[in-house]
């Protein structure tokens, strides 16, 4: 097989969320058979262990709501190293963890493709846009602020590790949005982020949404990665989380999400974020995520593509 290596990554950091928990989520996804499930789709699988935090800093921001700025800086050092290096190769999956690491993954990602000389894209599967910078948090917990540091919004600088390659806004397409606080739904009105909030996906269905950016990405030689929080999904079906928003995606709209991201060839790289197997009944949600991850690598009922959402990104131009 010429397939590049699925590596996994434990990032086992909780201090982002509003609670505990989320520190076990990568021991809950090896348990449900992550690896497993990767290796019946045909991959070789590194399962690198877990993630340790860089060494603490001294840190302290005039936003006195902020909670664990200087392990939350550590982590990101930690993470953005290890995915910048792991992206070269193979496909890098993080299994956090909270939501903070992304802002970790994110920049270590973007940082390695644009050395390649690729365009970035990010598909953000989230109720929530974690667009808050340090001064506009009101919870003070870093897992809202991952996308605006990737992203170089101002007020990081000084705090975390600098970002080498800004995540383009219209790089950015968020699917599944219901719960925006207001400096948040602010910010995002002057940047070119695309948001697909819960009444798009009842609107129109995920299918045209998600079609119109995988050809953005495809049509621009693009790689892509995927960052999915839980509490994208409905809490119904995914009750292991500690911010559950009512109202969110269903089962087969979650899966047909992934069907599709495998069939367009375009993902590099994922994070599976958020999962509380404290708060999750009998393994239930983790065992969504694993069944999601392997959608989004292949896994399929029939042996038949989504013919109509298919994108082979182009070699040469027409
Ligand atoms: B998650 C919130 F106030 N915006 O800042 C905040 F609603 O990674 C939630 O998406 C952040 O789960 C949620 O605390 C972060 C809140
Ligand atoms: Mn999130
Ligand atoms: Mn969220
Ligand atoms: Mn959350």
């Amino acid at each position: 097989m010429t397939q590049k290596p699925c590596i996994l990554f434990g990032v086992p950091v909780q201090e982002g969320a509003g609670r505990l928990g989320c520190d076990m989520g990568p021991s809950a996804y090896r348990t449900a058979g992550l690896v497993t499930e990767l290796k019946n789709l045909g991959y070789a699988v590194e399962d690198r262990g877990n993630i340790a935090p860089a060494s603490l800093r001294d840190l302290r921001h005039e936003n006195e709501a902020i909670k664990a700025l200087p392990e939350t800086v550590a982590w990101t050092e930690a993470i953005a190293e290890a995915a910048y290096r792991a992206a070269s190769e193979g496909m890098p999956i993080f299994l956090g963890g909270d939501h903070s690491l992304s802002a970790g993954s994110m920049t270590g990602l973007a940082r390695r493709a644009a050395e390649d000389g690729r365009e970035f894209f990010v598909l953000w599967l989230d109720s929530h846009p974690d667009f808050h910078t340090l001064e506009t948090t009101t919870s003070g917990n870093l897992h809202g602020v991952p996308m605006a540091y990737a992203t170089g919004r101002r007020g990081f600088d000084g705090y975390f590790p600098k970002v080498h390659a800004p995540v383009k806004p219209e790089n950015v397409c968020m699917m599944g949005i219901r719960s925006v606080d207001p400096a948040e739904r602010a910010a995002l009105a002057t940047t070119g982020v695309t948001i697909h909030d819960m009444r798009a996906i009842d609107e129109n269905g995920v299918a045209p949404l998600l079609d119109a950016f995988l050809k953005r990405v495809a049509e621009a030689d693009g790689i892509l990665h995927v960052s999915l929080d839980v509490d994208f999904l409905d809490p119904g079906i995914a009750p292991g989380v500690g911010t559950t928003v009512p109202g969110g995606a269903t089962f087969r709209e979650a899966h047909l999400i992934m069907e599709m991201l495998h069939d367009s060839g375009l993902v590099r790289s994922l994070d599976l974020v958020e999962l509380n197997p404290f708060l999750d009944e009998r393994g239930r949600t983790a065992l969504l995520m694993v069944d999601l991850a392997s959608s989004l690598l292949g896994r399929r009922v029939l042996d038949r593509p989504t013919q109509s959402y298919r994108h082979t990104p182009k070699v040469n131009a027409a």
